[in-house]
């Protein structure tokens, strides 16, 4: 199966919901119970209330206002912040436990090694032993190298040896992964905000990108992890990944719309292939029910 494929099967309940709800295709005017349908099933596809409102009160004002939703809701999702270019490139990944961290750090370092990069990992996940050697098997399978020390270890101290070695050995890409956290551990997310600045200290501006990673089934709870994390690390980006399973597929647009965060890629499967470059139009597309003009558009 396609990745893109595996994206939009994963979609498919929220789709369906939200299918059932949508009127006559492309029609101009809806009742209000018809609108009220509208703004239930966004809510069900984890929305949430407010936004879901916003965009079904704008779109009504509209002359198309299922092809005007459908627009809002691209929107919404756009946000062209390019992502820093810097050699070597620092990324720093965290969220809370579970959430596909290490496995998306295999998919990513796949990506970079496929363009020729070199690339290097820091596992500063230190609190089990497994823990590094889950990342190790995912670094070789990707073709890229890792920075280690014993189980234990202060995580921002492997974080400054990873940055010191990939400066001296010219590395292009350097991707330090952590532990999973819940957002309300103090003494955790202390941790991290340690490592973060200690990663400054290695080199001047990095971390360059800040990725959190976000289980698209998660539900409301993403909400308040995206922004404790933020507090503390500065978060750049998104990652969302699951969405071949259980993701609703509406908390994206809740967390653009709330943090004004670019989606950066999307998690689809459990393979090094597994990751997509986030796009907002074909996830819209595979989000909502096809209308015949946008089929015909296609
Ligand atoms: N279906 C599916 N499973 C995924 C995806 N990404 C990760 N997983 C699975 O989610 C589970 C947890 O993945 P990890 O990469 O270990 O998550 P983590 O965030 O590093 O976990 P901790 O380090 O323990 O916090 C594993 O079973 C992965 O195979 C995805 O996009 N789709
Ligand atoms: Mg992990």
């Amino acid at each position: 199966m396609s990745i893109f494929k595996r994206l939009s099967k994963g979609l498919s309940k929220s789709r369906d919901g939200l299918a059932a709800m949508f009127p006559g295709q492309n029609k101009d005017k809806l009742s209000d119970a018809e609108w009220q349908d509208i703004e239930d099933a966004l809510i069900m596809a984890d929305c949430g209330a407010q936004l879901a409102m916003d965009l079904t009160q704008q779109a009504k004002k509209t002359p198309q206002p299922l092809q005007s939703l459908r627009q809002l809701m691209k929107t919404t999702l756009k946000h062209d912040t390019p992502i820093q270019d810097a050699k070597p490139f620092v990324l720093l990944v965290a969220g809370v436990n579970g959430t596909g961290k290490t496995t998306t750090i295999g998919k990513l370092a796949n990506m970079y090694a496929d363009q020729g990069k070199k690339v290097l990992i820091g596992a500063a996940d230190t609190f089990r032993a497994a823990a590094v050697e889950q990342l190790a098997v995912w670094v070789e399978r990707a073709g890229a190298d890792i920075v280690k020390q014993a189980e234990g270890a202060d995580p921002a101290s492997v974080a400054f040896d990873t940055i010191s070695r990939g400066i001296a050995k010219a590395y292009d890409v350097i991707i330090i992964d952590t532990a999973g956290r819940v957002q309300t551990d103090t003494g955790l997310m202390n941790e991290l905000a340690k490592v973060y600045r200690v990663m400054g200290k290695a080199l001047d501006g990095a971390p360059h990108e800040v990725w959190h990673v976000v289980d698209g089934g998660t539900g409301q709870n993403a909400v308040a992890q995206v922004e404790k994390f933020r507090e503390i690390i500065h978060t750049t980006g998104l990652i969302v990944t699951k969405l071949d399973g259980t993701g609703k597929g509406g908390i994206l647009l809740q967390l653009c719309d709330k943090f004004k965060l670019p989606v950066r890629y999307v998690g689809v499967g459990e393979t090094l292939e597994d990751l997509m470059p986030f796009n907002p139009d074909d996830y819209i597309d595979s989000l909502l029910p096809a209308t015949p003009s946008n089929e015909e558009s296609k």
